[in-house]
């Protein structure tokens, strides 16, 4: 992989980077390939250069209809964390959690993960109950967490109204002192300049609109830059998965939702720790610009329109001010929407499919982006062996009718 010397920077700089080269390539499609990923966000670009890197597979094409990261990638609040109840959703999100650890000089780019801590407050003693629950739990499995009084909130967060007269009394916090933040559009940069390097063509503006079979089996793809023969195909397009399902011949116990986000003019640093109200739906941390990164839970109606209602969000921010009274002022300079792929059991679907060499990576709701390294490290596993490794079996389309579900409904981000 290229590195640029300090001199060559300065240059490139003052001549307006008039000659940096591509960080990736920019190929047309070949007609035919050992894997196809459909679907140019972190999932499918980390399961190519898992793919490439792991198991040396490397004729690989990640199609992707808009440019990579434009999806849920580059729209999502940077959250990373691994405190999941269950201990199947706790070791996959811990393994993605340690491939983070590294992931930076792996990818020699730096995506600044910062384990800045998340909180998740109480407000009921239900709450409470949950959280001590899951805090055991997932001490249980080596995960580091921690249980907070009301005190030992506000002494890490001062500006927080801890006051008990309020809409909603802090009774007390889980805490994740190894969550934080990590920059999300440099996960996709990092791993699709990474896969490149590999040999995998990202191919942009290739949008998928037919899955062809042959005896039970898929191979290829019908693309607006034409038809693509493929020996085997992942799909990783999060809120459109059932669209692509459709194409496949088959239906997925999936629902896509708006999920929204904003962040407010920058102010100087007044808060170092990520504050989560899973009851609230509401959460907010810091970013390094010094703007306020907020959102809110998904909005109830289903839709592939990356946009959301003015009532979800105002719902949202009247919380975060009635937590953090301080903020009542700022101004909200930016919002946008993506589109979360929800389950029943608020838990991924990563595994085959009724269609023989077709393999899915959906379902991840509004909780994904932390997953992205874990999640391309299994689908690539599954892919390249033909089943699933033994973190992602539990997540398999199966367990809809045999119903052995894994409940997180609890420890999703946002309820959904
Ligand atoms: P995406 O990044 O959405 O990529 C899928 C890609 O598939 C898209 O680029 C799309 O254009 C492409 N595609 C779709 N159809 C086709 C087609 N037919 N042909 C070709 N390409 C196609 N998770 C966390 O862990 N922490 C958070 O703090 C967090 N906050 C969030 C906040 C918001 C506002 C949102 C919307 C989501 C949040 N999430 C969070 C969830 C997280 O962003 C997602 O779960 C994760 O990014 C999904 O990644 P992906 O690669 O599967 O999907
Ligand atoms: O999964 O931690 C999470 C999350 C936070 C906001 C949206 N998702």
């Amino acid at each position: 992989m290229k590195r640029y010397s300090l001199f060559s920077l300065v240059r490139n700089g003052i001549n307006h980077h008039s000659n940096w080269d591509r960080v990736w390539r920019n190929p047309n499609p070949r007609p035919e390939y050992d894997v196809v990923i459909i679907g140019g966000g972190g999932h499918g670009l980390a399961t190519a250069y898992y793919l490439a890197k792991e198991h040396k597979i490397t004729k690989i094409a990640v199609l992707e209809k808009g440019y990579i990261g434009g999806g849920n990638t580059g729209r999502n609040t940077e959250i990373v964390r691994s405190n999941y109840l269950w201990d199947e959703a706790a070791q996959l999100y811990e393994f993605s959690l340690k491939l983070w650890q590294n992931l930076s000089s792996e990818l020699n780019f730096n995506l600044m993960y910062s384990k800045k801590g998340v909180l998740n407050l109480g407000h009921s003693l239900q709450d409470m109950r949950d959280i001590s629950r899951r805090v055991n739990a997932n001490r249980l499995n080596g995960i580091d967490s921690e249980l907070l009084s009301t005190e030992e909130v506000k002494g890490l967060v001062p500006i927080i109204n801890t006051s008990p007269d309020t809409r909603y009394p802090i009774l007390g916090a889980s805490l994740q002192k190894r969550g934080g933040t990590a920059r999300h559009d440099g996960v996709a940069w990092g791993f699709g300049r990474a896969a490149d390097a590999f040999g995998v063509d990202i191919i942009q503006g290739c949008e998928v609109v037919g899955i062809r079979q042959e005896d039970g089996s898929a191979v290829g793809v019908d693309t607006t830059k034409g038809y693509i023969k493929a020996k085997k195909i992942g799909v990783a397009v999060a809120g459109h998965s059932t669209v692509l399902a459709n194409m496949a011949g088959f239906r997925l116990p999936i629902e896509t939702h708006p999920l929204q986000a904003w962040v407010t003019d920058p102010i100087k640093p007044v808060l170092d720790v990520v504050v989560m109200s899973n009851s609230v739906h509401a959460y907010v941390s810091q970013t390094d610009r010094g703007e306020l990164l907020a959102g809110a839970g998904i909005d109830a109606y289903v839709g592939y329109g990356q946009r959301g209602s003015f009532s979800v969000l105002e719902h949202a921010a009247s919380s975060i001010i009635e937590l953090f009274p301080i903020f009542s002022r700022i101004r909200v300079v930016r919002q946008w929407g993506g589109i979360v792929d929800t389950t029943p059991d608020a838990c991924p679907i990563i595994g085959k499919t009724p269609l023989k060499g077709l393999f899915l990576n959906c379902g991840w709701g509004t909780g994904g982006y932390k997953a992205t390294p874990g999640s391309g490290w299994v689908f690539a596993y599954t892919i390249a062996n033909d089943t699933p490794h033994n973190l992602n079996e539990p997540f398999s389309l199966e367990r809809f009718i045999t119903g052995k579900l894994i409940d997180e409904h609890g420890a999703a981000g946002v309820a959904h």
